[in-house]
């Protein structure tokens, strides 16, 4: 039997008796630990009713529990699907209705909640605490370590991983055995990392980065994993030593720019810092570099693709690009009206096709028509420009959408929450600069004839809703929101009234 991913990345290492993961507060976990646990874990699972292409959604704080849990869903034929520990109850309903999962594995602490919503779709709960602990985990000692492998071909699921959309419904990308695996290959060749890598972990592993990126290139190249819960500024500082590599959104790096122990030294052992999820300033390149003598190698990604381009490992890694097409992925840059090609060195609307691009939105063939065209390509709402020697450059995106500390908010889905609300009679939701998040959420609201805006009842009901990191950090009364003749919002306007 084979399982195309799971032969690759974990049953490789049954009998690796080198060291998957350190952390700060637990003892050294070896390869060969870790698998065992995952095939006991695949009994967890299989016991509790997953069948092969069955979902298990998980919304659990970041350990290596939910990483066995990752390892033993692909090896019993499920589909991961992880979701953003800072969604609200009625976030994570809309994921769980959508995605109609056999088992929900949650924090204890939710599992009472949510246990309406798993029942209206079948679901059965287990719990995983951050500890490792709960009913998941429970018992499972006396499972048994070796577990047949369910059988897997390149096109089946692996995953399913929600990304928001301009519409405000979030879609689940499924993403295939082969799309993952193409990538992982692509990035261990092209960065270089090996069984002598030590990797510090400080990213959530509910997205494509910390989960994907960096772990599955781990796993594949057998490398080592300092695992973090969060990101840590004192905990990153005491692993440089003895670790080689770290992957980081750009909020990684101010942070640590910010800090006088980031020195030449304190970095000498690293090999390679990589950057992702949002754009790297030039300037936090440059100072980095002054700084510590590393080059920080920016790549380009999305949930719907894995990665798409980066930077060169030797060869200039030039600040303020994404670098080159990963090899077997192509990027074409098109007119997004005609999606024509635009001439060289234009601006156009990005488009990439390889292995690594996604099938499509679960159960939406609309919203995958829409997006991926019938020749391969996928529009990635990202505009860009291609340098004469092949370097991509982000400059702008098609799509509304505000990125801040790497996390993605389309503000539709902000303004609908804020429309809905007393008093409020529209709203206009847009990023401004921010030294910390790269962009800081600010909200427009106008009010209704006769009413008053209560702003207080307003961020209560907003926190009710949406994740934290959703929420506006500043509100603005306006008498109307700017329009240009069309009656569009100009929110472009706004920004520059507010940065
Ligand atoms: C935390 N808060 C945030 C964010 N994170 N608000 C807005 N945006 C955020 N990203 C809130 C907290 O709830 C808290 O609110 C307040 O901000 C300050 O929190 P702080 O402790 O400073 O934040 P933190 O816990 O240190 O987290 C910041 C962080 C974290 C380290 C940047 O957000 C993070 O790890 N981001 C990584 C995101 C990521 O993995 N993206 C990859 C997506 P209060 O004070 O009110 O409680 S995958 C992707 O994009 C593609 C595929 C790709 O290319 O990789
Ligand atoms: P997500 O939907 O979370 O997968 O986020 C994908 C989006 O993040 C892309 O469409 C880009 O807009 C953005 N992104 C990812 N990496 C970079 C980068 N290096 N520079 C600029 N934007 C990026």
């Amino acid at each position: 039997m084979t399982n195309h991913l799971y032969d690759a990345l974990f049953a490789p290492h049954a009998e690796n008796d080198a060291t998957l993961f350190t952390r700060p507060d637990a003892a050294p976990m070896s390869y060969r630990a870790f698998i065992a646990r995952v095939g006991q874990m695949a009994h967890a699972l299989t016991r509790a009713g997953l069948k092969p292409g069955d979902r298990v959604v998980v919304q659990a704080e970041k350990s290596v529990e939910m990483v066995m849990l990752y390892g033993a869903t692909i090896r019993a034929g499920g589909v991961f699907l992880p979701l953003n520990t800072a969604y609200t109850h009625e976030e994570v309903s809309y994921f769980v209705t959508d995605a109609a999962p056999r088992l929900l594995v949650c924090d204890p602490a939710q599992a009472e909640g949510l246990s309406d919503i798993a029942q209206g779709v079948g679901a059965q709960i287990l719990t995983l605490d951050a500890e490792g602990n709960g009913s998941l985990t429970e018992g499972m000692d006396a499972l048994p370590e070796a577990f047949d492998t369910v059988a897997r071909e390149a096109g089946d699921l692996a995953a399913l991983l929600y990304t928001s959309g301009t519409t405000g419904r979030s879609k689940g990308a499924m993403l295939s055995h082969e799309n993952l695996l193409s990538n992982t290959r692509a990035l261990i060749d092209l960065w270089r990392i090996t069984s002598g890598d030590t990797l510090i972990h400080a990213l959530p592993i509910f997205h494509t980065h910390g989960l994907f990126v960096a772990l599955n290139t781990s796993l594949l190249a057998g490398a080592q994993v300092h695992f973090l819960r969060s990101f840590d500024k004192d905990a990153i500082f005491s692993a440089l030593p003895q670790a080689t590599t770290l992957m980081g959104v750009p909020t990684f790096y101010t942070r640590l720019l910010d800090d006088p122990r980031l020195t030449r030294e304190a970095t000498a052992g690293m090999r390679l810092f990589i950057s992702g999820s949002a754009p790297l300033l030039a300037e936090t390149h440059v100072a980095f570099t002054e700084r510590t003598g590393h080059r920080i190698l920016e790549r380009y990604g999305m949930t719907e693709t894995n990665m798409n381009t980066s930077n060169p490992y030797d060869g200039e890694r030039r600040a303020g690009t994404v670098g080159q097409p990963l090899p077997g992925v192509e990027v074409r840059l098109t007119n997004p009206e005609t999606g024509e090609a635009v001439p060289e060195g234009e601006v156009g609307m990005i488009e990439v096709r390889g292995p690594n691009v996604f099938s499509g939105y679960w159960q939406m063939p609309e919203k995958t028509a829409e997006e991926l065209r019938e020749n391969g390509f996928f529009i990635t709402g990202d505009l860009g420009q291609m340098s004469a020697d092949g370097y991509l450059s982000i400059v702008g995106r098609a799509k509304d959408l505000i990125i801040t500390g790497g996390y993605n908010v389309y503000p539709k889905e902000v303004e609908d929450v804020l429309n809905d609300l007393d008093g409020i009679s529209e709203s206009a939701v847009f990023g401004v600069a921010d030294a910390d998040f790269g962009e800081a959420i600010v909200a427009a609201l106008v009010a209704l004839p006769g009413a008053e805006i209560d702003l207080p009842a307003t961020e209560v009901a907003v926190g009710e809703k949406l994740a934290r990191f959703k929420h506006p950090r500043r509100y603005v009364v306006l008498e109307a929101l700017p329009r240009n003749t069309m009656g569009k919002v100009q929110k472009n306007l706004l920004r520059e009234r507010y940065a």
